[in-house]
């Protein structure tokens, strides 16, 4: 029996378990990627760890989300990881170089190899044949230590793309059309493998889109084969020795099959306020917008911003929207300048911003009061882009250039031919801005540089018998880590600072709840399906962990958020019958006895509703790994208990 591409990486990666689907495997991580507004507290936990070097192949902190420096904590966050990175051997890609996901893509992704991330964009890197999984902060930590990394042996789902594009229909009109079909919870557990002869029609960056948007449907990751288009890729960004073809066999087995062709697609939009709210452009019909956003891990290739550049040649922006542009590195932003297409974009009125995350994740360009914005971004979240009534939809750069000149929502078919955009042979490669670490046997001269906003993250305690605690919030469907853990320009400079940040935990749904939680000392989350849906940043349960919640009861996790709460020591349990979540209500106590036993032995708990009077079982589905980390009190207390030992 032939094997899957997924299946090839990752059972050559594999260290611990077996390839049985659904059961936990341990993998070798090869390369690590963090951000700044996970960074600090994944590389504070690093510290913590002890390892003097990185064991990775190659490891590298990227500064791309807290750019704004409205204050002098996110300047004090840069000089740390630049100073960490320079000590312990992480390359550094200096504010300015671009998003870590599109500068990944460039410079360092290598097909074949194993890829994580502290930022759930991070199968990006799939678009280049790589295994690459978006994880929390602690994760990558022990990765960089040289640590195993785990993950339920995934489902695999063969996409198969027949067909070709039509002129002005583009990758994004593909991953939505897989958003609608399959939703924000159809990829859980599964990855999602592109195959088919429509793969050879789509060029790495357009790969790349498709990879990282597929973090929204709750995919492990998602791939594409390494193939000739791989190569000549690598060969015009100048390491074409990084290139090595691989595909699945072909009587590979799939677990689900999906089928589209490309030649029948048509543009599409998210619309308000979940990527998989997805309609076509024409049936959404010419909706009058106020803002107009280009840019993102998601479509801020050089390809991309051709496009909207021929799109925007001679015009001038609609007087009634607000366009901006964001180039996804600064290869992309120097390509755009030498070759004239950025004097295009500013000719026409685009504001350009630096090569960022920016108000992707609401670092300013927040919209007007109940303004309609169309963002060729991964994500519309209610009161993600600081606009708590505003109507964010996700559309491709083609759809946002044209809307942009009309000032309302357009086919970019309505453009007729289109030219032939193709990839340059040869990409301009100037790595100036990537500061690369100090020899090992200089270390000792770096000093760590540390501002006063940085403090020590939360560390939770070895796991109790007994709990009784209230329900100190309950909440619906679909909650994403943009609801428990808020960013935007207020909130993002204080990603290094857990007691501060917490005063913000769920502000979106219950501005009460951390003076609440606080009070109660005790408390527990209830929650509906696809809880912590989105962003991996670990906040999302280090925050709720400092506020003093022992145990999160859902009908169901998103996977990183669900690992990120046992790296916290947080228990993650699920209802047995979801009908028991109708009737617990918000300050109901409820008490678990046998705690810590139930956590070492079995699959449930029996939960006791002292203020209603009645009992329930709750799931505990975990590995035996994930049992003894709960009990140890998270991950770092289990990876110094094992070190100890
Ligand atoms: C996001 O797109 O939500 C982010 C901001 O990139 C997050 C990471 C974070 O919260 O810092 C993600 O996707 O993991
Ligand atoms: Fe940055 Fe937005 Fe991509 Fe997250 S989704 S990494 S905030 S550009």
């Amino acid at each position: 029996m032939g094997l899957t591409l997924t299946e090839k990486i990752l059972s050559k990666h594999l260290v611990e378990g077996e390839m049985i689907k659904g059961s936990e495997i341990g993998i070798k991580i090869d390369q690590t990627l963090t951000q700044d507004a996970t960074g600090t507290m994944a590389y504070l936990e690093f510290e913590a760890m002890g390892v003097p070097r990185v064991k990775t192949e190659k490891s590298v902190a990227y500064i791309d989300h807290n750019t704004l420096q409205s204050g002098f904590e996110n300047a004090d966050d840069h000089r740390f990881i630049g100073s960490i990175c320079k000590k312990h051997g992480v390359y550094f890609s200096r504010p300015g170089n671009g998003i870590c996901h599109q500068v990944h893509l460039e410079r360092f992704g290598k097909p074949g190899k194993t890829l994580i991330g502290s930022d759930s964009h991070t199968p990006t890197g799939g678009g280049i044949g790589m295994i690459a999984i978006g994880a929390g902060g602690m994760d990558v930590a022990v990765a960089m230590g040289g640590g195993t990394y785990y993950i339920t042996c995934p489902k695999v789902v063969k996409i198969n793309l027949t067909g070709k594009l039509s002129p002005w229909v583009s990758a994004k009109d593909i991953i939505l059309e897989v958003l609608k079909r399959l939703s924000v919870k159809g990829g859980v557990g599964k990855v999602m493998e592109y195959t088919g002869e429509g793969v050879k029609t789509l060029s790495v960056p357009e790969r790349a889109t498709i990879t990282n948007m597929g973090a929204e449907l709750g995919a492990t990751t998602s791939i594409f084969p390494s193939d000739e288009i791989t190569r000549e890729f690598l060969k015009a960004q100048q390491r074409e020795e990084d290139y090595v073809p691989l595909s699945a066999d072909s009587d590979a087995v799939y677990d689900e099959e999906v089928n589209i062709n490309l030649s029948e697609l048509v543009p599409l939009a998210a619309c308000p306020h979940s990527p998989d709210n997805v309609k076509s452009v024409d049936e959404i019909g010419k909706m009058k917008i106020d803002q107009v956003l280009i840019g993102s891990c998601t479509n801020s290739s050089l390809l991309d911003m051709l496009k909207v550049a021929h799109i925007l040649e001679g015009k001038t922006v609609n007087p009634d929207v607000s366009l901006a542009i964001a180039p996804g590195s600064k290869q992309v932003l120097n390509m755009l300048a030498q070759n004239g297409a950025l004097a295009t974009m500013i000719s026409a009125g685009a504001r350009i911003l630096e090569s960022a995350c920016g108000p992707c994740i609401g670092m300013g360009q927040s919209p007007n009061s109940a303004g309609i914005s169309l963002r060729t971004f991964n994500r519309n979240f209610e009161g993600r882009s600081g606009t708590k009534d505003a109507k964010i939809y996700l559309v491709s750069p083609e759809t946002a250039a044209i809307s942009a000149i009309n000032g309302y929502l357009t086919n970019p078919c309505e453009m007729g031919d289109m030219p032939d955009f193709v990839l340059p042979e040869k990409f301009l490669v100037n790595d100036n801005m990537v500061v690369a670490p100090i020899e090992e046997d200089k270390m000792d001269t770096v000093e760590i540089l540390r501002g006063p906003n940085i403090k020590p993250f939360p560390v939770s305690k070895p796991m109790e018998s007994e709990i009784t605690a209230g329900v100190s919030l309950k909440v619906g469907d679909n909650i994403t880590t943009d609801h428990i853990m808020p960013a935007g320009a207020k909130i993002l400079p204080l990603r290094s600072n857990i007691p501060k940040i917490s005063e913000y935990c769920f502000a979106v749904c219950d501005e009460s709840f951390p003076s609440r939680a606080k009070e109660m000392g005790k408390s527990i989350i209830v929650g509906g399906s696809n809880y912590g849906q989105g962003s991996s940043r670990e906040h999302a349960a280090l925050a709720p962990l400092y506020l003093g919640v022992k145990m999160v009861l859902t009908k169901s996790f998103a996977r990183i958020h669900m690992a990120n709460l046992i790296n916290a020591g947080i228990i993650p349990a699920t209802f047995k019958n979801e009908a028991d979540y109708d009737r617990i209500d918000g300050g109901d106590v409820l008490e678990i006895k046998g705690v810590t036993d139930g956590i070492k032995n079995a699959d449930t708990l029996t939960v006791i509703d002292k203020t209603k009077n009645f009992d329930f079982e709750v799931s505990i589905d975990l590995s035996e790994r994930q049992r003894e980390m709960l009990l140890a009190g998270g991950l770092l207390n289990y990876t110094k208990n094992n070190s100890n030992k």
